[in-house]
């Protein structure tokens, strides 16, 4: 019977920032994920002006994975993990971001991680700027808003395929880069790219000057890589979230079209190495007037990516509004509730099926191959009176998603790398700081206020995907 072709990547993936802790050892200098505090559904994280006093920041301890991976490493090679999905913090190289020369120390630790990794067979899957960094670059220099960034991620991605290029074969630049398509909101705009917006702000073109650097960066990371290793497979790292259009009304179909546009050309740059007219037609109409040189367009067109790396949780429906003649895409107020799908406790669709649909829509798009980076389902976990964790809810979400996902494989013919389920051992949420939003197969005891004992145990789903990957997908 057709499956999962062989060596498909099975494993988990996290974020330095969000599992390590250890905010200041080893030379770590601060990252903008140090100064987010925590939050909850629906009260945001607070952005605050440094590490200030009394404040709860979850990333300085996390789940101290930092001193544990280890053991760790060691419940993931039983869980059978081919590989491990991890990210570089920028501030364990260079602290500041704007050194010459990196932090030894730095990374001597990841190559430890690394050589852990590895002892067990996991290849290590690795993202360079995973929402964590150097705080200094946004005091200093007001974040990707300044060109002067493109260096400095140049110089950090390069001591990096340099130092681990014969321990780490698959790599992404930016993590999640077209989150920063909702702008309006103060999150996506600072943890993609460091980006404070000044009271009044025309936030719009910040983010696309801000996007235009990244993507050059990233380019030139990617010629690098090439060139100091050929055998290196350096991908992007979307967010997808595929727009619906919530009626066949034809205005609606257009709306969610456009929708799809903003949120998702960035991959068009990385894949195809230029920009889609539609975008340029959209900077004359609202008169941006972007710092975009000869000479970064040539660079896009020399650094387009191996594959097509991607994040998968839930799926958005948009519609026309008669206010909005244009039908443009505004996600804070252009998304509406999908009637035929169930939501997550903190309002994410439930929507596998939408996977399958999202893996299509790459592959017409691009064909390049796939990776699934990320995928699970954020819920809150009890604990029995014996330690067990009963989360059938969550082998459900993820069962339901990979049955959606091996039909995509088999019955569409994508070409798929791997699946990585998102949070594999619990740790903080991005979005929320919290604790209790878990994802994981692993259990860790410690609660949004910072409290417990940190210890790992297995949930139920853990010995569920342990035979998930033993019989490479077959059995659900
Ligand atoms: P949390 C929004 C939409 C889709 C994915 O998210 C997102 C976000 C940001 O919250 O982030 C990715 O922890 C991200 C991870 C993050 C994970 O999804 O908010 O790459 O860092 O933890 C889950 O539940």
């Amino acid at each position: 019977m057709p499956g999962f072709k062989e060596g498909f990547l099975w494993g988990g993936a996290v974020a330095a920032h969000q599992l390590e802790g250890g905010w200041k050892e080893g030379g770590k200098g601060v990252s903008v994920a140090d100064v987010m505090t925590v939050g909850a559904h629906g009260v945001p994280r607070e952005i605050t002006n440094g590490v200030l006093p009394g404040k709860n920041y979850p990333n300085h301890e996390a789940i101290d994975f930092y001193h544990r991976y280890k053991e760790d490493i060691k419940l993931f090679a039983e869980l059978g993990f081919k590989c491990f999905r991890t990210s570089i913090a920028w501030t364990r190289l260079f602290p500041n971001g704007d050194e010459l020369e990196p932090n030894e120390a730095g990374l001597q630790f990841y190559d430890d991680l690394f050589d852990e990794c590895r002892k067990y067979g996991i290849e290590p899957v690795i993202t360079l700027s995973h929402f964590e960094m150097p705080y200094h670059l946004v005091t200093e220099y007001g974040g990707w808003r300044n060109r002067k960034l493109i260096d400095f991620f140049v110089r950090f991605a390069t001591v990096a395929f340099e130092r681990y290029q014969h321990k780490v074969k698959y790599w992404m630049t930016f993590n999640e880069i077209n989150n920063q398509a909702n702008f309006h909101e103060d999150f996506a705009p600072f943890t993609n790219s460091g980006l404070k917006y000044e009271p009044g702000e025309d936030r719009e073109p910040v983010m696309f000057q801000a996007a235009h650097y990244e993507l050059v960066a990233s380019a030139l990371a990617v010629k690098a890589g090439r060139e100091i290793n050929p055998s290196l497979q350096i991908g992007c790292m979307i967010a997808m979230c595929p727009i619906y259009p919530l009626s066949c009304a034809p205005n609606d179909i257009m709306m969610a079209m456009n929708a799809m546009h903003r949120r998702y050309w960035f991959t068009d740059v990385h894949v195809r190495g230029k920009y889609p007219q539609h975008l340029l037609n959209y900077f004359e109409r609202r008169g941006f007037a972007l710092d975009i040189t000869a000479d970064d367009i040539a660079a896009l067109q020399q650094g387009c990516v191996d594959y097509i790396g991607f994040s998968y949780y839930m799926s958005f429906a948009t519609k026309a509004t008669p206010d909005n003649p244009q039908l443009d895409y505004d996600e804070s107020k252009s998304l509406v509730s999908n009637p035929y799908v169930q939501k997550s406790d903190w309002g994410w669709q439930i929507d596998p099926v939408g996977l399958r649909y999202s893996l299509n829509w790459f592959w017409d798009h691009y064909q390049l191959p796939l990776f699934i980076v990320e995928n699970g389902f954020g819920a809150i976990d009890v604990q029995e009176s014996d330690g067990t964790v009963n989360d059938q809810y969550r082998i459900d979400y993820l069962a339901a998603h990979i049955s959606e996902m091996k039909k995509a494989v088999v019955e569409d013919g994508v070409d798929l790398m791997g699946y990585t389920p998102w949070g594999c051992i619990d740790l903080v949420s991005a979005g929320t700081g919290e604790m209790k939003k878990r994802y994981g197969f692993i259990f860790v005891d410690k609660d949004n206020e910072g409290h417990g004992t940190l210890n790992r145990s297995k949930k139920k789903s853990f010995e569920w995907y342990q035979n998930v990957i033993a019989t490479n997908g077959e059995s659900l």
